[in-house]
């Protein structure tokens, strides 16, 4: 049986520091293109996310901060939101910026070939570092829906250089102490080219920007196949990797709850991290959440998200590393991934009941919030007003 006191010293704090940041998008309305179904009680303003958001922290222990996505979390004052995450046990965490959705950014933001419209994007992010000043955020997170849909539309080229000339204005801005991280997508909104597509891309902008300009790994981002857990490898030894956006998918950018579609990507992943000295804060790498829930509750869709990120990172402590470079070093080919094989096939889940028991937290997060009443309380209390969906 196994049990924390087994664990070496470097992987109990590894355990014990592991901290998990959620969107707050996630706990909004969600849906396909076709139809967003709504739920009773979710959130109306951005206070109700936070408050929801504190819940998972409540019950899991290992969320602490939540992501802001500006202007869908717009309030007038982010000092009190700030206060107000305080007072329900979170902090708030990462800003992602939004230029996705106005009119103006139909051919693209920081890649415009207007100017003007190039201008009103650096002019929001401007914004959002001046409200990161006021959360007291480290990273203000970019993720571009810029790209054509047809060849020829515009030139691939030149729109790196404007996206160059662009971030580096906006990384300009930066105080000392705050991060930019650059986060890559392959396809989607755009169909034909899309202007950071790829890990390569994302890499090559941030060594031009500067130490501070770090590369954000959306899981749901890649082609399917790609081996991510490479990139993973690749990023930790450049120093460049500053944060995880972690869902799962069976198609392209599902942003389903992470581990449910391949727990053993997932740990493979984390193995990598666990390896690489990802984990280590000094690494400063952020992980996050990106997760709409659909059909299912949001609440516990991401208590269910963290507990599995949870599950891989104990999962993958249980590796030996002396162990695998031996049977890496030996002839037998098979020898190192029967280490990996029987950490993945460890049932850790007793594991963690005894950690959280050890802080006071409920055993099985998922059961002890379903039983907690909440969902009730917000059901009959958030009526009127208009329920927050992904979008706004
Ligand atoms: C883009 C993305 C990005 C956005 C979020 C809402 O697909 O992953 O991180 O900010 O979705
Ligand atoms: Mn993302
Ligand atoms: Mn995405």
């Amino acid at each position: 049986m196994l049990h924390l006191d087994n664990m070496t010293a470097g992987s109990r704090a590894i355990l014990d520091q592991l901290s998990i940041e959620l969107p707050s998008w996630a706990f909004g309305n969600s849906g396909t293109r076709f139809r967003v179904f709504g739920t009773a009680g979710t959130p109306r303003t951005p206070f109700e996310k936070i408050a929801d958001a504190a819940q998972v922290h409540k019950m899991t222990g290992v969320t602490p901060w939540v992501s802001l996505h500006i202007p869908w979390d717009m309030v007038d004052d982010f000092s009190e939101l700030r206060a107000f995450a305080e007072s329900e046990g979170v902090e708030l965490g990462t800003i992602n910026s939004n230029v996705f959705q106005d009119e103006d950014y139909k051919l693209g933001s920081l890649c415009n070939p207007d100017p003007k419209v190039r201008e009103k994007a650096i002019a929001h992010h401007i914004a959002c570092i001046d409200i990161m000043r006021q959360t007291g955020s480290r990273d203000l997170k970019i993720w571009l829906a810029d790209g054509t849909n047809y060849p020829g539309q515009d030139s691939i080229r030149a729109r790196q250089d404007r996206l160059a000339e662009s971030l580096q204005r906006i990384y300009n801005e930066l105080d000392e102490d705050q991060r930019l991280v650059l986060e890559y997508k392959f396809f989607e909104p755009a169909f034909y080219h899309t202007d950071v597509p790829d890990w390569g891309t994302a890499l090559v902008h941030c060594v031009d920007l500067g130490e501070r300009a770090k590369v954000v790994l959306d899981t749901g981002h890649h082609a399917p196949g790609t081996n991510i857990e490479f990139i993973v490898a690749q990023l930790l030894r450049r120093g460049r990797l500053g944060a995880f956006d972690f869902n799962s998918r069976f198609y392209a950018d599902d942003d389903l709850i992470v581990g449910a579609a391949d727990p053993f990507q997932l740990f493979r992943i984390v193995w990598e991290i666990v390896s690489g000295g990802g984990f280590d804060p000094a690494a400063e790498v952020n992980f996050m959440l990106d997760q709409c829930h659909n059909l299912e509750e949001k609440i516990p869709g991401e208590i269910l998200s963290a507990t599995n990120v949870q599950e891989a990172v104990a999962k993958a402590l249980l590796i030996d590393p002396e162990e695998l470079a031996a049977a890496q070093c030996s002839d037998d080919v098979l020898a190192g991934n029967r280490v990996l094989m029987d950490a993945f096939s460890t049932d850790v889940r007793p594991l963690l009941e005894e950690w959280r028991e050890e802080r006071g937290l409920p055993a099985r997060p998922y059961e002890a919030f379903q039983e907690s009443g909440y969902l009730d309380k917000i059901r009959s209390e958030r009526t009127g007003g208009t329920a927050m969906s992904w979008g706004a």
